[in-house]
């Protein structure tokens, strides 16, 4: 499966959604599909896109949550899982594409190349569910059931290790920021209005 491929099929569930991508490849993929006030890329701090994804979904419970996490970032950040399952926020759906590398970065291989897996990981962290899946038609309806389900959900994805051909955007890092800041802001003055 390629990752441009599962992300085409969901987009537009992605548009009731706040999502927050790694850096790196899977942020120019889904940019490449089409940018959106409601996506946030989180440069630099690699690791921390589940962390960020439960402070907004802890806070906003109103609304859904998706980040889309990679398989080198997840285990950067192991007790991201942990801290993932302890609060076990209902509406946040984390996706780790995992591709078994560090695909932005040149390639290397991870832990998952060997054999590590991250959904027993994230089961055995305490993530009520969790999946694995490795086909397109697997990926779709797991997520959509992951969004159906109102329970913290951990779905990895095994994918191509292959990425865009640059990380070239033009969507400046501080735009993105005011954009997604005020995005949240307008969606609390609709949904309590
Ligand atoms: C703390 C930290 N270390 C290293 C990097 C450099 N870096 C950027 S993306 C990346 C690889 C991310 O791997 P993965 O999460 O598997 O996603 P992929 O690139 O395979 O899509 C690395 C090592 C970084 N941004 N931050």
């Amino acid at each position: 499966m390629l990752r441009l491929d599962a992300l085409r099929a969901i987009y537009p569930h992605l548009e009731d959604c706040v999502v927050v991508t790694i850096m790196g490849a899977v942020a120019a993929e889904l940019q490449s599909l089409g940018h959106r006030p409601n996506f946030f890329y989180l440069q630099h701090a690699m690791g921390l896109a589940s962390s960020m994804g439960l402070g907004i979904a802890l806070t906003r419970p109103e609304l859904k949550v998706v980040v889309f996490d990679g398989d080198g970032s997840v285990l950067m950040n192991l007790g991201g899982l942990t801290t993932l399952a302890r609060y076990r926020p209902a509406n946040l759906v984390q996706v780790i594409f995992d591709n078994e590398s560090l695909l932005s970065v040149g390639g290397f291989p991870t832990a998952t190349s060997t054999g590590s897996d991250l959904a027993g990981m994230a089961q055995a962290a305490g993530i009520p569910r969790t999946a694995m899946v490795h086909t397109l038609d697997e990926f779709v309806p797991a997520f959509e059931a992951a969004l159906a389900a109102d329970e913290l959900t951990t779905l990895v994805a095994k994918v191509e290790a292959v990425g865009p051909k640059a990380f070239v955007t033009d969507l400046p890092l501080l735009e993105n920021r005011f954009q997604f800041r005020r995005y949240l802001k307008e969606m609390k003055g609709r949904v309590s209005a």
